[in-house]
Parts: structure tokens; sequence; C-alpha cells
């Protein structure tokens, strides 16, 4: 890689970046407060090269089923000017697993996801895109927010409208999911700089 070259995951090559968290203050239960579920296990890593800071997110927990657990945290912020979501995923080969991300906007403008006794919305769209961390080491996955798909149909508008207008809350939570690629698989995947990026096409 020549130096002139953009780096991956950098604000360079976009136009526009909200970063939304790259875990450097070391500390999930702040700036966001990060919930998490299940057999999901998370670790502070210290990061080995300088693109990812001082620190990154570690996952790993057992799958039952395939299902290991998840992660989310509450956004609240117009995505407006943004087209994708930008994350860095670390990958330890082929079994690493995978991630479904869902991010819910808000469609009834209470700034928050109202939820059924599942945890599902009530009133606002959940969208999702899976991804499959078959890779070893670091990669920039950018995701177009066009690729989410809108899981609950009837539900929300069905429509990616997350700009913080018209009473809408704009983008209210990011959740995580984690998968394995066996039923009783180990999850071992890095996490890092979540971004909202604002892509030059
Ligand atoms: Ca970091
Ligand atoms: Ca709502
Ligand atoms: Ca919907
Ligand atoms: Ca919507």
């Amino acid at each position: 890689m020549s130096a002139a070259e953009p780096v991956p995951g950098t604000a360079s090559e976009y136009d526009k970046v909200l970063l939304l968290e790259n875990f450097d203050d070391g500390n999930i239960s702040a700036a966001p407060e990060w919930w998490k579920f299940d057999r999901l296990e998370t670790t502070i890593a210290e990061a080995k090269d300088r693109r990812r800071g001082q620190f990154y997110l570690q996952l790993t927990g057992q799958a039952e089923n395939y299902y290991v657990g998840g992660l989310g945290a509450y956004i609240g912020k117009s995505a407006a000017e943004y087209n994708a979501l930008a994350l860095d995923i670390y990958g330890a080969g082929s079994n690493s697993g995978t991630l479904r991300v869902q991010l819910f906007d808000d469609d009834n403008g209470t700034y928050q996801v109202e939820q059924d006794k599942n945890f599902k919305p009530t009133h606002d769209d959940q969208r999702e895109y899976e991804i499959v961390v078959d890779w070893e080491g670091w990669r920039t996955v950018e995701i177009p927010f066009s690729r989410f798909v809108d899981v609950n149909p009837g539900i929300g508008n069905d429509r990616w409208d997350a700009g913080a207008t018209g009473g809408s809350g704009g983008l209210l939570h990011i959740q995580i999911i984690s998968l394995s690629n066996t039923p009783a698989g180990r999850l071992n995947i890095g996490l890092d700089n979540l971004q909202l990026v604002k892509t030059a096409k």
C-alpha cells in the first residue's frame, strides 16, 4: 500500500462520517452504553495497529443451535446525511461466525423503540443485514443502507427514513446478533470503528 492511498476504515475516503463507537475509552458501559444478551461475551482488547486506536471489542461465546447472543446500543441520531454503515471486523478464518446487524428507525416520533414481550418493535422499522465473517485479519465492511432489509413489514412505515425530522428520532438502535457457522461452535470476531458514512458514489 502506498502512502497516498487512503487507509481503509478512516474518514479520508468518505465525504462525511459520524463515529458511533471505536471502543477507545475502553468502556462499553458508556458513550454509548451497550446492552448485551444471552451467551455473547465481550472483551476490550488491545489494538495492535493504529487504525484501530487503543482498543477494539472482541466477541466470543458458545453457540446453541447456531445462536450465540447479541449486543446493542441506543444511538438516537439522524442518519439522513449518510448512506452506509461502516465497521471494522476482525475475522479468525472460515469459522469466525456471522453478524446480523440490525438498525431500528423511529417511525412514530417517540425517540424510543417500543417493544413487545419478545423485544420486537411494535411501531418502528427493524432492518437487517447479515455478514458472514470468513476471513482472517481486519476488514472494513461497508453496507449501504439500501442493502438492509425491512424484516417487519406492516410495522413502522417499511421505509428507511432515519432522518431526525418531523418528530422522528432518527436512527434509534443498532443491534448486532451473533451466530456460529456450526450448531455448537464458538464465536471469534473482533469489532471496531462503527460509523455512519457518506460514500462518494
Ligand atoms: Ca478502536
Ligand atoms: Ca418509536
Ligand atoms: Ca417495517
Ligand atoms: Ca421507517
